[in-house]
């Protein structure tokens, strides 16, 4: 396979700086700068070339990741970049591919996409930035707003329970579902790395804060509303919280276990459920491609008559 060009073709060892492109234009405290520099920091630890790296995103403030790091990106329409990723993904397998999608473009208007993704299994880190909020448009009630939270289109509170992200994915039988937090630094690069690792559609459900639209949302200066998910197969706890937070052993193997914690009222951080062994659809797409045998054009037409 040929590289993409030596335009991003940065000599290893690269570093952060590397990385960096122009400043983001995100407001102070936003979340989203701890999941872009979370991002940087994972990709310069396993050092993932950047010329065979492809940020795909859809529209949002989330959206905007794939200006600020320095390899290829699209920052694509709404609630599409699945699609989009997944024609790179069947096309180019050798690029190294990351999804970045809000709540909204996820799960609202690119629920039908996620739900495909998901079934599809097609190898790719997909990572849900859930700020519980469309926060490009101004505040408007997306599918993970809590219940009773005021916004520009129910000003007297959000009237339904909100979708449960990580509830969703093991729901939809995902291969890999993780859930961490913008301000949980060392968490955050482990769970990329764990999804990295991962052959298949990674789910990585990220709480992000939005302090203009919802200064209120996650308190990230206290512990007590979450614990930690840990087992020599799932992701480490973070050190500095795990005796404030408390910690909950679980197999990341024992999916109705995985389900009965995404159930809960208490929220969790860690590897909630991995199977290696679910088949990709792109792989068995490649697959059937590569047996094929020729066949006239005719030929091909009339394998598909009823
Ligand atoms: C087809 C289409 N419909 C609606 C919009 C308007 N729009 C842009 S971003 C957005 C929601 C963003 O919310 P979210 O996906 O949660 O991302 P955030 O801004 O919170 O990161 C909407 C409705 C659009 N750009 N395109
Ligand atoms: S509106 Fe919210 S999500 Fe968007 S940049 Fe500002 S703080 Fe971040």
């Amino acid at each position: 396979m040929p590289e993409l060009s030596e335009k991003t073709h940065i000599p290893a060892p690269f570093t952060i700086k590397d990385l960096n492109t122009e400043n983001p234009r995100w407001c102070v405290g936003c979340g989203d700068f701890g999941i872009l520099m979370g991002l940087k920091r994972f990709l310069v630890e396993e050092q993932i070339p950047p010329h065979m790296t492809v940020n795909v995103s859809g529209i949002g403030c989330s959206g905007r990741v794939p200006f600020y790091v320095n390899t290829y990106g699209v920052h694509c329409i709404h609630g599409r970049p699945i699609t989009f990723a997944m024609g790179i993904a069947l096309s180019r397998p050798d690029l190294k591919l990351f999804i970045h999608s809000g709540d909204g473009d996820a799960l609202s208007i690119g629920g039908n996409h996620l739900l495909h993704g998901i079934h599809k299994n097609f190898n790719c880190v997909f990572i849900l930035y859930d700020n519980q909020i469309y926060a490009l448009t101004k505040s408007q009630s997306s599918p993970t707003t809590r219940k009773g939270h005021p916004t520009n289109t129910q000003p007297q509170g959000t009237m339904l329970e909100p979708i449960v992200p990580t509830r969703f994915a093991l729901g939809l039988g995902a291969s890999f579902v993780a859930s961490t937090a913008d301000w949980l630094p060392d968490h955050f690069v482990s769970t990329l790395k764990a999804a990295y690792a991962h052959r298949g559609f990674s789910f990585v459900h990220v709480l992000q804060r939005c302090p203009h639209f919802d200064p209120e949302n996650f308190d990230n200066k206290s512990s007590v509303w979450f614990s930690f998910l840990t087992h020599e197969k799932g992701i480490p706890a973070d050190k500095r919280l795990a005796d404030k937070t408390g910690v909950v052993t679980h197999d990341p193997t024992d999916h109705e276990e995985a389900f009965r914690i995404a159930n809960s009222r208490r929220t969790h951080f860690g590897l909630f459920y991995r199977n290696p062994e679910k088949p990709c659809y792109d792989e068995m797409i490649r697959q059937r491609i590569a047996n094929a045998k020729p066949m006239s054009r005719a030929g091909i037409l009339d394998s598909y008559k009823i």
